[in-house]
């Protein structure tokens, strides 16, 4: 693909490499028609959006746009793997975004206000705005549930579906205790934060993880520990809720309170699933939300 150039600037979009093999020399005309290569790249760029440098990744070539949202201190490539790679080419296209301060969306430095999913809500929205695309599905995960579930309330017209797991949509005294246990990254197992510390080094990860914790804590002293309640009903687009039921972060209460305040949604239980359920069961989830999307 050549280098495309992105409104607001920022730079084109760059190669990353093929995940798809091309069509091998035993493929050819009279057996059965290969699949087409549709899409077969991931191209990467970023795209200057409410005066931040954005980064995305893009595949795909459907009509149909889904935006993948990453949790807390991910983005499209620590977060979404799976779904990059095998979510269909032919149906999506897929972008998956780095939330500023996180991932390639830095500088700025990540800062948590308490308006933080709002303002996560607005740059997603922007961003897929300034890519021309006039509606897009939603996938987030755990904060980037949230931060969909803001973005479906404030932006409707924009949202066509959404696949959320792993959110809350208030922050309880349990909460407030699981939080507490990640705070120190130190205690993280390797496997979870090897990744994160090549990504952003260790002084990085440890201080935004620690006001990550400060950050959602904020909600906790407003009442009922408010983050997104009040915009549940407001959500209209159809709406699917995975939630693993070992999910050792996210208790099952809260995918529960999701479901009954968003109406007509669906509430899809994995019984062996924990938070990273996408990435543990990712054929399972990606022919889930295929179906769910269609
Ligand atoms: N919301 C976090 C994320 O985006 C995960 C998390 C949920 C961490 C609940 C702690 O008590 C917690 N990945
Ligand atoms: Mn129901």
């Amino acid at each position: 693909m050549a280098a495309v150039r992105l409104g607001g600037g920022g730079g084109g979009a760059r190669r990353l490499r093929v995940l798809l093999s091309p069509v091998t020399p035993g493929m050819r005309a009279g057996r059965s028609a290969p699949t087409a290569a549709f899409g077969s790249s991931v191209t990467s760029g970023k795209v200057t959006v409410n005066g931040v440098q954005l980064h995305y990744q893009r595949t795909g070539e459907g009509p149909h746009a889904v935006l993948l949202m990453p949790g807390m201190l991910g983005c499209g490539e620590t977060d979404f793997a799976p779904q990059i790679k095998s979510l269909s080419k032919k149906l999506f296209t897929v972008v998956a975004w780095d939330p500023r301060g996180y991932g390639h969306s830095r500088p700025p430095d990540r800062d948590f206000p308490l308006d933080f999913f709002e303002r996560d809500a607005k740059d997603c929205i922007d961003l897929m705005k300034a890519l021309k695309f006039q509606k897009a599905s939603l996938l987030g995960w755990s904060d980037g549930g949230i931060t969909a579930l803001v973005a479906a309330a404030k932006f409707p017209t924009f949202v066509h579906k959404m696949v959320i797991w792993g959110a809350n949509a208030y922050v309880t005294e349990e909460d407030d205790r699981i939080y507490q246990g990640i705070r120190d990254v130190s205690q993280w197992s390797e496997k979870t934060r090897k990744p994160l510390e090549a990504l952003y080094g260790r002084s990085y990860l440890a201080r935004t993880c620690e006001q990550w914790v400060d950050g959602i804590g904020q909600f906790k002293h407003l009442p009922d520990g408010n983050i997104c309640r009040h915009l549940l009903p407001l959500v209209r687009c159809p709406t699917l809720i995975v939630h693993g039921e070992k999910d050792p972060l996210v208790p099952r209460f809260h995918a529960d309170y999701i479901h009954q305040h968003v109406a007509g949604s669906r509430l899809h239980l994995i019984p062996e699933g924990k938070h990273n359920l996408h990435l543990r069961f990712a054929d399972e989830f990606n022919k889930l939300v295929e179906d769910f999307l269609q």
